[in-house]
Formats: C-alpha cells, sequence, structure tokens
C-alpha cells in the first residue's frame, strides 16, 4: 500500500517551502510528496532517520555516514543497513519524543508521526492533537482517563494533556463566551469492513458524560444519559468486529439553560436502507420477558428465529441480556415511554421475529408461492393486529400501477421472500424513528429555549469494500459532505490565527471536495439526481442506470465509467468502485404499496402510525406509485432523496455552530490492547485528511517559542558571550549565528514562529555540541591521566 519516497528530497524542499509573497500554494497532488517536509538544509544535519523494511514498517536508525548516493545506517538490534540516502525520512529529535500535539514535530513526516502516536499509546496516552483536531486511538482496554477526578482536573484545568474531556469543556466555555452553540464531530476515516469499532460511540459518550456532570443539577442530565441503552439496544448490533456496532449515524444535541444547566436534548438519526442485523433488542427480550410477555408475544427462545440464527452468535462476552432487557424498560420508563406503550413495542419485535419464520410454498406450476399458514404467520397478524388473510395476500402478490391501470403480479419465491424481509425491515425502522420521537418528545427543551446548545454528532466514516453497494454509496456521500465541512471550517480557522497573531502570511489552498460533490448533487445531471429519474422508469434495471451514468458523466473527473455495471467515484479519501446491482430496488425501497395499506388497515396503533409517517407527502412526484389518500396524491420519497434531506438537515444545525473535531482510531483489527499496526493506523490517517490539516497549519509558521525559552535553551550555543542581555537580543543573535534565513522565521511580541524543522536543525546542533563538549571533557580527562 506505500512505499518509500520517490521525489528526492532537495526537489520536496523546493515545493514544500513556501515562498514569501506567493499568493497561493497549490497542494502537490502526489500523495508521498505531500507527506514531506524535509528541507535541503535540514537533511545535512539529521543524525537520525526512518528506514523503510521490507515489511512496510518503519524503523528508526541512526546514520553512520553518507557518501554519494547511499547512507550506511544502524538499526536498533545492531544490525548495519546500506540504503539510498533518498529513501531515508528524517527523524524527530528525542525531545519531542511524544509530544501531545503532532504540530510541535519537527519533520512532519508519516513515520514520525505513526511513531509518535505509538509511543503515546504504549503509555495509554491514547489522546493526541493534531493541530485543531484530537486523534483518539481505540485502547481496547479500561485506561485510567476518566471519571470525576479527571472530569474535575478538567474543569480546573489543572490537567490541560489532550482529551475528549478537555475538547468538551472548551465547547461549553465557548458557547458560553461566543454566544454559539457548538458541535463535538467525531468520526472514523475509512473503514474496509464496514463495523469500524475505532470508539466513535464510546467517545461520544465520555463527551457526553463531562457535558451532563459540568451542566448537571436539573435532573434531566439523567434522563439524557439513559436514551443511550435504548438507542444502542435497538440501533446497535453485534458483528464480527465490534460487539457494539452502531448501525445508524446520531446527532444529539443537548440544549442548556441560560445558568449552564441542561435543560433538555433532542436527537437525530442519519440511516440509509441496510440489511437486517441481529440488534441487541432482539436477544434482551428473548432472555429477558417475563412469563406474562412471553404467553403474551408467543416468543420462544432467540434459536427459534430465523433473523437471529444468521450470525450464529446468541451471546455477547460478559453481557446478561435479560439484565440488559430490565435496563431498557426502565430507561423507557425513565422517558416516558408508557407501559402499554412499551409492551406495544415489544408486541411489533416480536412480529418481526416471527416474520422471518414465514416460510412459502409453491401453488402453480408457474412457481408463484403463498405463505404458509402456520403458527408464524397467524402470530404475525396477531401481533400487527390484522387479518390473516391480508397479510397472506400482501406476501403473495403486488398491485402494481402501469399507466392509469393497476394490474396484480403473483410472487415467485425470491420475490416473496424480498416482499416478507422488506416488511420486517420497514417495521423495524419505523420502530426505531418512532422510539427517537417519543425520546425527543420527553426530553423536549419546550418554549424556555435559550438557544444555547451542544450537539455530539457519532457517525460512520467513508467505507469502501471489495463490493460496494447502495449503502456505501450513500455513507461515502455522507462523508463527502462531512470532509468538506471540516475542510472549509480548518482553512478559515487557519486564516483567523494568522490574522490575530499580526504575523505576515502565505495563503495557503486547502484541497477541496467540491467537485466531487457536485458530481453526487448536480441536477439534473447528477448521480442522485439520475438515479432517482432511472428509479422512477418502470423498464429502468441496475444495467440501464450505469449506462446513463457513464452517458452524462464520462467527462467529469470524479467519475469513471467501468465495465458493465461498476462505476467508480473519487472521493476524497480515495477511488471506490460502486455496483449498481440493487440499486434502483433499494433506492425504490423495496416496500410495496400493499404492506403499506396493510400496515394502515392493522387495528394496533403503531402500525398505523407507521403507515401514515411512510407515506410522506412531497409537492414534486419522485419515486414509486401513486398512492390515492384523502384525495391528495402523495408519493413516498426515494431513498436516496430522503437520505440527502436528513444530511441536509444535518449540515444545517451543523452549520450554524462552532465545530471540535475528534478522530477515532482503530489500531488493529482484533479488538486488543496494547497491539498498533502501522500499516493499519497510516491508513486512516492517510484518508481522513488530518495530517494535511497539520501539514497546512505548518506550512506557515507552526514552531512557537517564547523569547525566553529560547535564549535559555540555545543562549550557551553563542561564541559571543552575551548571557546577560535581554532575551529578545539573545534570541536574535542565535539566528543570525546560525544562519537561520530571515524566510524561516519571524520575531513575534513575545515568541520566535519558525517555519517547520527548524528547531529541529538548532536542536541537532545543541545535541552535537553537547556531545562534543562531553567528547572535550573526556578526552580531557584521558591527558590529564
Ligand atoms: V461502529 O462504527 O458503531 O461499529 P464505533 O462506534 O466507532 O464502532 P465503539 O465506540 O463501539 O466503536 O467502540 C468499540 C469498542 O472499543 C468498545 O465497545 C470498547 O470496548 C472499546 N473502546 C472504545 N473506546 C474506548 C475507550 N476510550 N476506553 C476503553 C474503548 N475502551
Ligand atoms: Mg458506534
Amino acid at each position: 500500500p506505500y512505499s518509500g519516497h520517490g521525489v528526492s528530497l532537495e526537489e520536496q524542499s523546493l515545493t514544500d517551502d513556501v515562498e514569501p509573497g506567493a499568493a497561493t500554494m497549490p497542494l502537490p497532488q502526489n500523495d508521498e510528496r505531500r507527506w514531506s517536509d524535509t528541507s535541503a538544509y535540514a537533511r545535512k544535519k539529521i543524525l537520525q532517520s526512518w528506514v523503510q523494511l521490507p515489511n512496510g514498517n518503519w524503523e528508526l536508525g541512526k546514520i553512520l555516514s553518507t557518501s554519494g548516493e547511499e547512507s550506511v545506517i544502524s538499526l536498533p538490534e545492531g544490525k548495519v543497513m546500506k540504503v539510498i540516502s533518498e529513501t531515508l525520512v528524517p527523524a524527530n529529535p528525542d525531545i519531542l519524543d511524544g509530544v501531545d500535539d503532532l504540530m510541535q514535530l519537527s519533520y512532519l513526516n508519516e513515520p514520525s508521526v505513526l511513531y509518535n502516536l505509538n509511543y503515546r499509546y504504549n503509555q495509554d496516552m491514547i489522546y493526541t492533537k493534531a493541530g485543531p483536531v484530537l486523534v483518539a486511538v481505540n485502547p481496547f482496554k479500561e485506561v485510567p482517563l476518566y471519571g470525576n477526578r479527571y472530569i474535575e482536573a478538567y474543569r480546573k484545568k489543572s490537567n490541560e494533556s489532550p482529551h475528549v474531556y478537555a475538547i468538551a469543556d472548551t465547547a461549553i466555555r465557548e458557547m458560553i463566551r461566543d454566544e454559539v452553540n457548538q458541535s463535538i464531530i467525531i468520526r472514523f476515516s475509512l473503514s474496509y469492513s464496514g463495523e469500524s469499532g475505532a470508539g466513535k460511540t464510546e467517545t461520544a459518550k465520555i463527551a457526553m458524560q463531562y457535558l451532563a456532570a459540568l451542566g448537571g443539577g436539573s435532573g434531566i442530565e439523567y434522563e439524557i444519559l439513559k436514551t443511550n441503552p435504548i438507542l444502542e439496544a435497538f440501533g446497535n448490533a453485534k458483528t464480527l468486529r465490534n460487539d457494539n456496532s452502531s448501525r445508524f449515524g446520531k446527532l444529539i444535541e443537548i440544549h442548556f439553560s441560560e445558568s449552564g444547566k441542561i435543560s433538555g436534548a433532542q436527537s437525530r438519526v442519519v440511516q440509509c436502507a441496510e440489511g437486517e442485523r441481529s440488534y441487541h433488542i432482539f436477544y434482551q427480550l428473548c432472555a429477558g420477558a417475563s412469563p406474562a410477555l412471553r404467553e403474551k408475544l408467543n416468543l420462544t427462545s432467540a434459536h427459534e428465529y430465523k433473523y437471529l440464527g444468521q450470525s450464529n452468535c446468541y451471546s455477547i462476552n460478559g453481557v446478561d441480556d435479560a439484565e440488559r432487557f430490565h435496563s431498557v424498560k426502565e430507561a423507557l420508563d425513565i422517558v416516558h415511554v408508557s407501559k402499554e406503550d412499551q409492551e406495544s413495542v415489544f408486541a411489533m419485535l416480536a412480529a418481526v421475529l416471527w416474520l422471518g419464520n414465514v416460510s412459502f410454498t409453491v401453488i402453480d406450476n408457474e412457481n408463484h408461492v403463498e405463505p404458509v399458514a402456520d403458527e408464524s404467520l397467524s402470530t404475525v397478524a396477531k401481533l400487527i393486529g390484522c387479518n390473516i388473510i391480508d397479510l397472506k395476500l400482501s406476501l403473495s402478490k403486488r398491485n402494481m400501477r402501469v399507466g392509469k391501470d393497476t394490474i396484480v403480479q403473483k410472487l415467485t419465491l425470491p420475490q416473496a421472500i424480498d416482499a416478507r424481509d422488506a416488511l420486517a425491515k420497514s417495521v423495524y425502522s419505523c420502530l426505531f424513528d418512532w422510539l427517537v420521537e417519543q425520546i425527543n418528545k420527553s426530553l423536549a427543551v419546550g418554549k424556555r429555549r435559550t438557544g444555547r446548545s451542544i450537539s455530539i454528532l457519532d457517525i460512520y466514516g467513508f467505507e469502501s469494500f471489495d463490493k460496494n453497494s447502495f449503502e456505501q454509496f450513500c455513507i461515502n456521500y455522507a462523508n463527502e459532505r462531512l470532509q468538506q465541512h471540516f475542510n472549509r471550517h480548518l482553512f478559515k480557522l487557519e486564516q483567523e490565527e494568522y490574522i490575530q497573531d499580526g504575523i505576515d502570511w502565505t495563503r495557503v489552498d486547502f484541497e477541496d471536495n467540491q467537485d466531487c460533490l457536485s458530481l453526487f448533487e448536480k441536477k439534473p445531471l447528477g448521480l442522485l439526481s439520475l438515479l432517482d429519474e432511472e428509479s422512477t422508469f418502470p423498464n429502468g434495471t441496475d444495467l440501464t442506470l450505469a449506462n446513463k451514468l457513464k452517458q452524462h458523466l464520462h467527462s467529469n473527473s470524479c467519475f469513471r465509467g467501468d465495465r458493465e455495471k461498476l462505476f467508480t467515484v473519487v472521493h476524497y479519501a480515495g477511488e471506490v468502485t460502486y455496483d449498481t446491482t440493487g440499486f434502483l430496488e433499494k433506492n425504490r425501497d423495496l416496500l410495496h404499496l400493499d404492506s403499506i395499506q396493510l400496515l394502515s388497515s392493522c387495528s394496533c396503533h403503531l402500525p398505523q402510525a407507521f403507515a401514515s409517517s411512510m407515506l410522506i407527502q412531497s409537492e414534486k412526484p419522485v419515486v414509486g406509485p401513486l398512492y390515492k389518500a384523502g384525495g391528495a396524491d402523495s408519493q413516498r420519497l426515494s431513498v436516496a432523496t430522503k437520505f440527502k434531506g436528513q444530511l441536509f438537515q444535518l449540515m444545517q444545525r451543523l452549520g450554524n455552530t462552532t465545530p471540535h473535531f475528534i478522530r477515532c482510531i482503530k489500531p488493529n483489527n482484533v479488538q486488543s490492547p496494547g497491539l498498533y499496526e502501522q500499516g493499519l493506523v497510516l491508513q486512516q490517517l492517510r484518508c481522513c485528511g488530518v495530517l494535511e490539516v497539520v501539514r497546512i497549519s505548518r506550512s506557515g509558521f507552526p514552531t512557537r517559542v517564547s523569547h525566553q525559552k529560547f535564549a535559555r535553551r540555545y543562549g550557551f550555543l553563542l561564541v559571543e558571550n552575551i548571557a546577560d542581555k535581554d532575551p529578545l537580543s539573545v534570541s536574535v543573535a542565535i539566528l543570525h549565528q546560525f544562519n537561520i534565513l530571515p524566510e524561516m522565521y519571524q520575531v513575534g511580541y513575545t515568541k520566535l514562529f519558525f517555519r517547520t524543522g527548524q528547531i529541529g536543525v538548532l536542536e541537532d546542533t545543541r545535541n552535537r555540541t553537547l556531545h562534543g563538549i562531553l567528547r572535550v571533557q573526556s578526552s580531557f580527562r584521558g591527558y590529564q591521566a
């Protein structure tokens, strides 16, 4: 995946050192080049260097000698290696080991960043700043960094090491100081597996914990914290890579009163269609329902349900499902979901489980099927409150509108299974939305809204699998938007800081992803519009969709048509190839009108509510057959359009806030503590643009040292003894003696501002001198002896 630097260091220095006075500095396009910041000058002075081993990992080596194109390096285990000098990457002086902000590194390059994070990780310092961004590396074990003692320390600012608490604290302070809403945006950079387990949800909880502790007192903070278990039970599932994987994106908005107390909260979820998962709540229900409830819902054990058998894991280590079920019920009490409603909720869950067990039998010689009238079917009918005949019909026939006529189509086995699963999925996803609504009602702020809030966003990152489908298409589109939000904010931030510091600065262009976003959003010839258009054509297929995209978008630089049903999008995080198989069905939403009609005919109030929530009034025809309701034509929105709507609402909310960014990093794929895989971490760092931000922040004058400190540290190197002079004069004398070029620094009121690498040069000189002094001393002693 990555190799040594293919570009000579001398050449890099030309592009990486900003020319004074240049209006803009376009970013080098080459991935490797944009990482290095070595100047030719610095290179001659370095003592330690990174060497890339054949396995791709980097190892720290000492440069013994350099002749011509080659250098001789000694590695830690006493190995000596000859390498091409150009492939060496400079390492930082030891005093920079484990700095808590990557901005402080003299040499910013991939191995140095990896090493720094690893160094800290080994000491349970899982948080590191990357300029304005907090990087959190998942420890996969309990680390002693949380709880009241820590909360207190961050509140008093007696602990200033990077932490989620510090971010939450800044958010509260800025909310009060600037009277501006704040947001804490927690993301993971790139997932190759679907379930990240990087620590986003945990991090969100840690942030909430801090806000609740500081804004507590009104009692509502307890309710808010209690909503977590509900949303997790219904929205999270055990997966291969994470025992508690969130299957939805969540924005929780916590409101504060004038006095700084929490006054309420609202949650918003962003979701796109996804295959049924075995959400925790199903196992909890099966394990924890009382005998009376069991009988009412005709519940059996989790093993009996086909939907739960798919993942073949019925329990999670160290988790007692029955106990969890009890907590969920308690939490539902706390957020005022009545006992009756709770029972309806459980009935819906049982209905979903029983639906999965509905089987079909062939009824004619054209392979049409109908559901078997067994216990599963009758239980579903009873639980949702419908006529068993209606249920049977909706799972065996489909009403289609062709022009003005309605035709009835009988279903084959795969179609019937699709219809059944679609119904189950819709019931579940409506149930989830309904619960979020109930929680929001309970935590509503009411009229005494002050308008001050802190939002916490816990959302999936870019996904790139072997096969990428409609879900990845939606998720990556969302991430493209979030990435732009991130880029633009930090660009603004950087500009402001220079103006405030009053020093000359050179503008830096950000790598913007507007082109990619336009590819998705442009009307009428963007990915989303074309997808929706094709979804409305009765004869549209996944192949006609792919061809349409290729026909209209082939000239777009972010798009590439591939063979058959494949196309590629050049995302910010890299290229992703999508397979349009299933796109149209998923976008149209598998749920057919017949199923919605079935739900609306039910005697229970939840299915009715679900049916009406699925029929969204829309002004323009969007997708799907027309449905006559109360005389008005209402259409169901396409899934992609609905998703875009949710995303825009989310972005609008975020747009009015001051954002704080946290990036979660997963150090290994096996949820194991202490294991730090360089390659995996590097992939994540490369994709999320965090180091890009550090690099840009540093392309100005990132190193800032007070006059005093500078004079104290390097004053002894001066040939001329002016140690008694003021720190500023001493500092200037040092700069002159070491020929630090004028364009490499600026003198501020109290501090010196340096370009990247400059302190490294001085530090190396200081070390050489100290070594020299020691050598002279020892040989002097030898001479005396
Ligand atoms: V997913 O995309 O929803 O599948 P997340 O949300 O990124 O994922 P999650 O927060 O669920 O990951 O973390 C996964 C697991 O890592 C948790 O269940 C914990 O066991 C572990 N974890 C994460 N952060 C911490 C932490 N700060 N301290 C201890 C942690 N353990
Ligand atoms: Mg999560």
